[in-house]
């Protein structure tokens, strides 16, 4: 999950709720909340990012066309490529499964290359391996340049169980 612009921490919040709300998914561990300098396209203020775990009855198409939706209900724009934007949310893994369609590329295929995923990541699942190469997360995590910032901010609250009533 990430933000830039405006309330960015309340973006995340209101993100995190509708994911936790969505039928069929429940969540089951959130990361801190990391401060992270802009990567891909520079210009652009700095984000707030988590990663969430979440166990999910959806199929990874569906879960995706799910997050989009949200996304959208949040002011969400999309105009340049890797630009500002006030509510991100990217699938990363979908267990070990492997997806090459138009639409959804899984595993992410930037997840070995950024730190503001994989430093979030490992703290939620340090013994977790990349599907594809076998390779831990935490070995990418530690190959990367320690140039990049990324700051520890505190946290979301505490993950939300979902709020619909009786199901
Ligand atoms: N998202 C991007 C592009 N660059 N940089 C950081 N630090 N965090 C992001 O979430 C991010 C980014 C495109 O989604
Ligand atoms: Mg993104
Ligand atoms: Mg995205």
């Amino acid at each position: 999950m990430g933000s830039n612009l405006g309330d960015r921490r309340a973006f995340l919040e209101a993100g995190l709720s509708a994911l936790a709300d969505l039928e069929g998914v429940k969540p089951i561990a959130l990361s801190s909340l990391y401060e992270t300098a802009p990567q891909g396209y520079l210009d652009q203020p700095f984000f707030l990012n988590a990663v969430l775990s979440v166990q999910a009855e959806l199929a990874p198409e569906e879960l995706l066309l799910a997050m989009q939706q949200i996304e959208d209900g949040h002011q969400r724009r999309r105009t340049i490529h890797w630009g500002p934007r006030t509510l991100d949310l990217d699938l990363l893994l979908y267990g070990t499964r492997r997806v090459n369609s138009p639409d959804l590329v899984l595993p992410h295929p930037c997840i070995t290359t950024r730190s503001f995923v994989l430093v979030p990541l490992c703290e939620i699942a340090p013994e977790l391996r990349h599907p594809s190469t076998g390779k831990s997360f935490r070995s990418y995590r530690d190959e990367l340049e320690p140039a990049r910032e990324i700051c520890k901010v505190g946290a979301l609250r505490d993950l939300p169980t979902a709020s619909r009533g009786g199901r």
